[in-house]
């Protein structure tokens, strides 16, 4: 193996707690029910496919496509001013250090993201160069559970997807993985998923996966 592809959300950095705070403002000034249980069927998927599954509580005239995307620029907007407040701090001492290593261990290290926002937060918590290749929800048609995000971030990394190990969150992030022909470990919410090739408890467990 030569790679390791991380995603973001979930795995990195915790904005999945931004985007609840987001979608449940828009949601709450639409007056749709929305809660955190609907917000667990997001992880890892786009923007649009979360409107989709929102409006699924919304009972009145169907939205137009320009009523839609202004929902989904509102919510945007509130996601980014949260961003906006994260620092280097927002990534954990355990992540970091774990990177480090793997990187002296000579591996390569990529990003398959979903966001859009994938630059702006690795940005703000500094992570930025770390990586040597970003594949996210600006070079992509299709979000996971396609493989598309992966497949471009193997080819960023000028690496084989099978030399290459993803590590997701998300059910659909696992699916994507193993779509693309990556070796995926499945970690927090996927951490339980038995699609996954393995499984782990804690980021610094990626140790155990070097020779
Ligand atoms: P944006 P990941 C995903 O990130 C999130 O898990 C998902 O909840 C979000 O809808 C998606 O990014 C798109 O994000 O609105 O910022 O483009 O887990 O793939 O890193
Ligand atoms: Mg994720």
């Amino acid at each position: 193996m030569r790679a390791f592809i991380f995603d973001l959300d979930g795995v990195i950095v915790h904005t999945d707690r931004f985007h609840y705070r987001a979608w449940k403002q828009t949601a709450d000034e639409m007056g749709i029910y929305f809660d955190e249980q609907i917000n667990h069927r997001l992880r890892g998927i786009s923007r649009e496919q979360s409107l989709e599954i929102i409006l699924e509580k919304y009972d009145r005239e169907p939205l137009s496509r320009e009523q839609k995307q202004e929902l989904m620029d509102r919510k945007n907007g509130y996601y980014r001013k949260l961003l906006g407040e994260m620092t280097p701090d927002d990534v954990g001492a355990e992540v970091r250090s774990t990177l480090g290593k793997l990187r002296e261990a000579g591996y390569k290290l990529g990003i398959g993201s979903s966001s859009k926002n994938t630059k702006y937060i690795l940005e703000k918590v500094e992570l930025l160069k770390i990586f040597q290749a970003v594949s996210d929800g600006t070079n992509i048609r299709k979000s996971k559970p396609d493989p598309e995000v992966f497949l471009k971030a193997a080819e960023f990394l000028h690496e084989n997807p099978g030399d290459c190990y993803v590590v997701e969150d998300a059910y659909a992030g696992i699916d994507a993985a193993k779509a693309a022909g990556c070796i995926s470990i499945g970690i927090g919410e996927a951490g339980k998923y038995v699609g996954a090739d393995y499984r782990i408890g804690s980021f610094s467990e990626l140790l155990e996966f070097l020779p």
